[in-house]
């Protein structure tokens, strides 16, 4: 089932051009617990790794050996720097245990530190958490002898603030804690402190990160009834007491969600994990959608998408499974006579699929094109941006294209000419109430 799916994931990604970061963000090995950094403008992903235990391994609650870095290169393609750190190069580390969990980079004074936990030989800890330094972001890094004293604890999560204090948060629980590093990164200034206003509940793969003089603290937390979410509490102090706002992203089905929250190229972002390719909790896949920030500082709950990030230009095959939003139609498996896909499928009366983040330019395109397969002749669909009744600037009159697995791409004039950057909206439309209006692949502004 496993290879079935990743198979089909493959032939998808073959058929596809890729606009930035559609979701999962990386399909060629399993990735989790995603901290995103931007240093001098570039966006890094230090992530942990998920694999299938090898077969004379005992599977551990995840099995976890070494780890990658990515870069994001000219905005397209994410490059795999790893491994970086293979379990049994951990100086103090305890051989073959397969625990490299969540870690994090930070740069401070033109260095880079990276931040790792794992389970120490001496067997004084469930994790101890351990320190390289390097003068590159995507190493190679030179490792710490022994792991950083006077503190244990999974999932270390850096902050540096404008007087250049660097603070160390980690731990997973019922507490969370912080603790002050020394100047060198590689020690702590400060005993750890329990954070203080957090909800009760498992906690655990914090972030913490400043934006408008708030110091904001995000958690993966679990609810009882719900399971994992992602919430965040303010203060105006990073190590606290803090102020629980609330949820970032509600539970997505029974599994862990770590995450990380940077602003990269004015655009707020959202990094986090779910198991898209293994439909198997403990494999895997990370993630991206965008944040959005409330003038009163809040956060508007982030709906999780296949969509992802980035923005698509004219010329840009969109593919409509890759939506952001869809009410009362499906995504399926395309047939017949197109290359291997998913489609937008089941559209029903008024049904609609979104795709943000279409940059028409300056009013250069003059058509739309799409792909579709219809069995029937009386329906349409018609192109709004940015909402439902929005500005209408495409109508399609639904044509039979021979049946419903019948391939076709068919093309009408814009009504408007559009510029800048829209969320676009496709309504389908009956008159006759059909149960399946048209099927559709991808559509393409010319
Ligand atoms: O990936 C292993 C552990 O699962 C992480 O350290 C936690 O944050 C959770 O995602």
């Amino acid at each position: 089932m496993l290879r079935q799916k990743l198979l089909l994931l493959l032939l998808l990604l073959i058929s596809t051009k890729t606009l930035l970061a559609q979701n999962p963000l990386v399909t060629h090995m399993f990735t989790a617990d995603p901290t995103a950094r931007v240093f001098d403008g570039k966006l890094y992903i230090y992530p942990s790794h998920d694999i299938v235990p090898p077969k004379n391994v005992k599977a551990p609650r995840f099995c976890m050996p070494d780890y990658h870095i990515f870069s994001l290169e000219e905005g397209i393609t994410l490059k795999d720097h790893g491994p970086i750190l293979d379990q049994n190069e951990v100086p103090w580390g305890k051989k073959n245990t397969y625990g490299m969990w969540a870690p994090d980079c930070i740069k401070k004074e033109n260095m880079y530190y990276y931040y790792y936990p794992a389970p120490p030989k001496d067997e004084s800890s469930f994790r101890r958490i351990g320190v390289g330094v390097s003068k590159s972001p995507t190493g190679p890094f030179k490792w710490e002898k022994n792991y950083i004293k006077g503190i244990s604890g999974i999932d270390p999560g850096l902050f540096i603030d404008d007087d250049n204090k660097t603070y160390l948060y980690f731990g997973g629980g019922q507490d969370l804690f912080v603790s002050q590093l020394k100047d060198n990164m590689k020690e702590i200034a400060s005993k750890p402190i329990k954070i203080q206003g957090l909800p009760s509940g498992y906690k655990e793969g914090s972030f913490t990160f400043k934006k408008d003089g708030i110091y904001y603290f995000t958690f993966a937390h679990v609810f009882p009834q719900e399971g994992y979410t992602i919430g965040y509490a303010t203060s105006d102090n990073p190590k606290g007491p803090f102020t629980y706002r609330g949820k970032i992203m509600d539970n997505i089905s029974n599994g862990t969600n770590h995450h990380s929250i940077v602003n990269y190229k004015g655009d707020w972002i959202l990094f986090y994990h779910w198991w898209d390719i293994s439909g198997y909790n403990k494999l895997r896949s990370i993630r991206a959608d965008y944040v959005t920030f409330m003038k009163d500082g809040t956060i508007k709950k982030v709906k999780p998408t296949l969509r992802g990030i980035g923005t698509a230009i004219i010329g840009d095959t969109i593919h409509m499974d890759r939506h952001s939003d869809i009410v009362n139609a499906k995504v399926d498996f395309v047939g017949g006579n197109e290359p291997t896909g998913w489609m937008v499928s089941n559209t029903k009366m008024k049904s609609s699929v979104r795709f943000n983040r279409v940059n028409f330019g300056k009013g250069e395109a003059t058509k739309i094109k799409a792909r579709i397969a219809c069995g029937q002749r009386i329906a349409s669909f018609e192109i709004y941006i940015d909402k439902l009744k929005g500005q209408k600037i495409a109508e399609f009159p639904v044509e039979y294209t021979g049946g419903w697995n019948t391939w076709k791409t068919i093309e009408t004039n814009l009504l408007e000419k559009t510029t800048g950057i829209h969320d676009i909206i496709i309504v389908f439309k009956s008159e006759w109430n059909v149960d399946k209006i048209a099927n559709l692949n991808w559509i393409k502004l010319e």
